[in-house]
């Protein structure tokens, strides 16, 4: 049973278009490797490592050992159990991952500190053969990565990520809104007009309200051809002094900031930003009003997705089921064709930060079409279990990640890079579209621009971005797979 299993690890450099790919060769026998072009910055890499079982029967479990050099440790793992002894850094499954079925195989991801690469491997207490050096050139990247079925809820190694290349593209000279038209939801996927799975890349505003020299037509032109965003969040936050407070004016300010996007050719993803009280019912009423007016005023737009409610929390998955069957008939009375997400239970967590999970929207789905639900997390603060969990809601649900921080929940603190990147690769390998909390320069660790950058009025490069704004347009500003 040992000599069955096969073990591949892959690795990246990725330095303009030249990828360096570490990998363990496989035996002789056994069928063409496959591996995973990932990530790398300054001081670390992401890897991700395959284990397949060529056999015909199954096996019930696996561990994977990697020795590193002094110097370099894995950080943290997904979609495997971490345990380290000294150098040695042991993986077992996640759980749902021990079983690998005849001819299927798993993958799991992984994150060093330090650049140096491994120096060993076993599989199952088998060694893995030999250490090579840099593969042949079809095997740098990451379109070359070949097919692996996967018997698990594992995240397939064949929808490789493009985000390791630096390299910008405009699509030809052409907007995502003029290659993909109006969205709908195709099974657990977003679709353009052609039928085509797709993900948009985007950011969001922080309150509409609170930061308006942030919002101008500079601001919309510096995402759209400086950042290639495919995809600006209207944050009407509906509290705090939102909404509420100024019906008119903010429904007036969501439809030109609509109209700002559709003029450069971006999504525009209107967001009732509702947050405290967490029960949405308690809008129901501002709900009805607000989308009633947006949903007619944009019906003839292509360009616009209805995010009824940002960050239900304290309610159960019923009461906000119950919200969103009341909010979709008023939005598509209006607009019938235009895609709507619904947020989940706990923030926007589909319920794992109140101690609930995904099941329960799998198993009492909103009575509605064309519809997705909503995932949010901040990377500082929601790490393994989070991805875990999307990865397994992925294969039942359509998701949207409408919102997402690179630091704590708070909004504020240090950037947490690797665990924004392995969020985002596994954001790309799902097709997962997402926007980036937040596009404004307040003094938090979350703002893509720095304090003052708004007034002065200036938006492309990096000059006038944070550490966060930085990573974010790096990531944003690659090629899009439409
Ligand atoms: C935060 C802002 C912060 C503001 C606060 C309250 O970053 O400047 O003072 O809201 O309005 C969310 C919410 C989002 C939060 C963000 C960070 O959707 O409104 O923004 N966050 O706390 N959910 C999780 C985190």
């Amino acid at each position: 049973m040992k000599r069955s299993l096969k073990l591949i690890l892959a690795s990246a450099l990725a330095v303009a278009t030249v990828s360096t790919v570490a990998f363990f060769a496989l035996p002789a026998s056994a069928e063409a490797a496959s591996f995973t072009v990932t990530n790398s910055w300054s001081s670390g890499y992401q890897g991700e490592v395959t284990v397949t079982n060529p056999a015909s029967s199954k096996i019930d479990t696996w561990t994977v050992e990697l020795t590193l050099p002094a110097g370099s440790t894995v950080g943290q793992s997904w979609n495997a159990t971490l345990t380290a002894t000294g150098q040695t850094f042991r993986f077992t499954p996640a759980g749902w991952n021990a079983t690998i079925a005849g001819g299927a195989a798993t993958s799991f991801g992984f994150l060093v500190n330090g650049t140096g690469r491994p120096t060993s491997c076993t599989v199952n207490g088998e060694s893995c053969t030999g250490l090579t050096g840099t593969p042949s050139a079809t095997a740098t990247t990451p379109s070359a990565a070949p097919a692996t079925t996967s018997a698990s809820p594992a995240p397939s190694v064949t929808s490789t990520t493009t985000s390791a290349s630096p390299t910008p593209t405009s699509a030809a000279g052409t907007t995502p809104l003029a290659i993909n038209g109006q969205l709908k939801v195709c099974g657990t996927n977003l679709c353009n007009a052609a039928g085509k799975k797709i993900q948009l890349r985007g950011v969001s505003s922080h309150g509409i309200h609170w930061f308006p020299s942030c919002y101008t037509g500079a601001a919309l032109d510096a995402l759209a051809t400086d950042w290639n965003a495919d995809l600006f969040r209207i944050a009407m936050y509906v509290q705090e002094g939102g909404y509420e407070s100024d019906p008119s004016g903010l429904t007036t300010k969501v439809n030109s900031l609509v109209d700002m996007a559709d003029d450069r050719g971006m999504y525009a993803l209107i967001d009732f930003h509702v947050l405290n009280p967490g029960d949405p019912t308690v809008n129901l009423a501002r709900a009805k009003e607000f989308f009633a007016k947006v949903a007619a005023r944009n019906a003839a737009k292509k360009n616009v997705i209805y995010e009824i409610a940002n960050e239900p929390n304290g309610v159960s998955w019923a009461t906000i089921k119950s919200y969103a069957e009341q909010v979709i008939p008023v939005i598509r009375a209006n607009d019938p064709d235009g895609v709507v997400i619904v947020g989940t239970r706990g923030w926007s967590s589909l319920g794992v930060s109140e101690g609930s999970s995904s099941a329960e929207i799998v198993g009492n789905p909103v009575n509605a079409s064309n519809i997705m639900y909503a995932f949010h997390f901040y990377a500082a603060s929601h790490q393994d279990n989070y991805r875990a969990e999307v990865t397994t809601a992925a294969a039942s649900l359509p998701l949207f990640v409408t919102e997402f921080g690179t630091v704590s929940a708070s909004g504020d603190g240090a950037v947490d890079t690797a665990s924004t990147n392995a969020w985002l690769d596994l954001l790309d390998r799902l097709k997962i579209s997402y926007a980036n909390w937040n596009f404004a320069d307040k003094s938090e660790g979350s703002s893509i621009l720095k304090p003052g950058a708004c007034a002065a009025g200036t938006f492309s490069g990096t000059g006038v971005l944070t550490e966060s704004g930085q990573l974010i347009r790096s990531r944003i500003r690659t090629a899009d797979d439409f």
